[in-house]
């Protein structure tokens, strides 16, 4: 198979260049280069025929050697869990594939970060649940992680992105944009900006509650397609993209899930008379979210977690803003105003999220009970 030079030097640092029947972009993933690798059965004996590869997107992590650091870290503690309660370790694991030389990622001449892992077959990521039962595996995988690395040593871990989850930080930033104005676009969305303005006393508002909640491990990055479900049996298999865990709040994971999976449209929908709070999937998430962490949140926790879906919509939707207003140097779009549209959705969804405040603290409250 004829390949690019420096997809052909990374196969080669994995010593896996001879056995290469096919390789396609893979995945929706906004930030990394996915790829998929199929080899040769031969291959199998090294114990996978498909491997995805990823160029570490080294503009949004700074410091990837951190980055596979905490990776190497967390996937290992994942699969001795896995191990010990006797589950499936093969799927159930995101698992780094070393180099040749045993690394955990591969710099090519060009200086590019890559890195390998084990496809996970039979398992599908969704961009939409199909049902709400999909939610509620996706909460229970997300669950399941945080309870999982609920003893993890966190001063092991680097801090990946800065503030990540910090939306005082994200706001400021966003105010800073707004006043550079590099592309000349301020003023076509000054009704976006005054929306992301208007929300500022919220934003200070929950920054303030956060103070009193318990710092986790967290993913940090809970949207749905994040998580991989068993094609066969529809439940949560693995939690892919640990990219961004660091320490952070129970609340963010939560809300990045029901940004996500319980908007009734994606996350791109132009339409904004689609966009809304499923009260059905907020409600399925929750509970696999809470059945996950296995009774470890505070009652404190649980009552802020809708909160927290308010919170990481507005987060994400000033994010794509912003992005939109840079010239689009962050997330991937495939057109200039794709940013634009899912920042419009994002704030369509707090505004939806806003009205339903009552109903969702009101789902939290029959949960907590139980
Ligand atoms: P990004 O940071 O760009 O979102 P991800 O790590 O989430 O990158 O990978 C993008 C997509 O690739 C995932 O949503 C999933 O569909 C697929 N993927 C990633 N890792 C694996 C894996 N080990 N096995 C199977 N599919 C994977
Ligand atoms: C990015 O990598 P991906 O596509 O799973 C982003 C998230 C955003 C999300 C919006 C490291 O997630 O924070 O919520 O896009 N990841 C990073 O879809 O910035
Ligand atoms: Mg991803």
């Amino acid at each position: 198979m004829i390949l690019k030079k420096e997809l052909s030097d990374v196969l080669t640092a994995y010593g896996v260049v001879d056995y290469v029947t096919g390789v396609q972009a893979y995945g929706n993933g906004h930030i990394n280069d996915t790829h998929l690798v199929t080899l040769r059965d031969v291959k199998a004996d090294s114990g996978f025929t498909k491997l995805i590869i990823q160029k570490i997107n080294t503009s949004i992590f700074k410091n990837p050697v951190h980055l596979m650091e905490n990776i190497t870290q967390v996937t290992q503690w994942i699969q001795n869990k896995i191990e010990a309660r006797g589950g499936d370790v093969m799927r159930e694991a995101l698992r780094i594939v070393p180099t040749k030389e045993g690394g955990s990622y591969f710099i090519t001449d060009e200086g590019s970060y890559y890195r390998a892992y084990v496809f996970i077959d039979g398992g599908v990521c969704l961009d939409k649940a199909r049902t709400p039962k999909d939610l509620y595996e996706s909460g229970m995988g997300f669950g399941g992680f945080q309870r999982c690395l609920a003893d993890f040593p966190a001063e092991k871990l680097h801090e990946t992105i800065p503030d990540f989850h910090n939306t005082v930080k994200r706001l400021e930033a966003f105010k800073h944009a707004v006043a550079e104005d590099v592309c000349n676009l301020a003023a076509s969305v000054q009704s976006e900006i005054d929306f992301a303005l208007s929300m500022e006393e919220k934003v200070t508002y929950c920054a303030e509650c956060k103070k009193n909640l318990p710092l986790r491990v967290t993913h940090n990055d809970t949207k749905l397609n994040n998580v991989m479900l068993d094609s066969e049996t529809e439940k949560a298999l693995c939690v892919l993209d640990l990219d961004t865990v660091m320490p952070g709040y129970a609340m963010d994971d939560f809300g990045d899930g029901i940004r996500v999976g319980a908007n009734t449209a994606l996350e791109d929908e132009k339409d904004l008379s689609k966009v809304s709070c499923d009260l059905s999937l907020f409600r399925a998430f929750t509970e696999g979210f809470l059945k996950g962490t296995e009774g470890s949140l505070t009652k404190e926790e649980i009552e802020l977690l809708p909160l927290g879906a308010l919170i990481m919509a507005y987060e994400c939707g000033i994010r794509f803003l912003m992005d939109y207003l840079q010239g689009n140097v962050y997330f991937k779009v495939t057109y200039p105003e794709h940013n634009l549209v899912r920042a419009r959705n994002q704030f369509a969804l707090v505004k939806d999220i806003n009205k339903k405040m009552v109903e969702l603290n009101q789902i939290m409250v029959e949960f907590a009970k139980m």
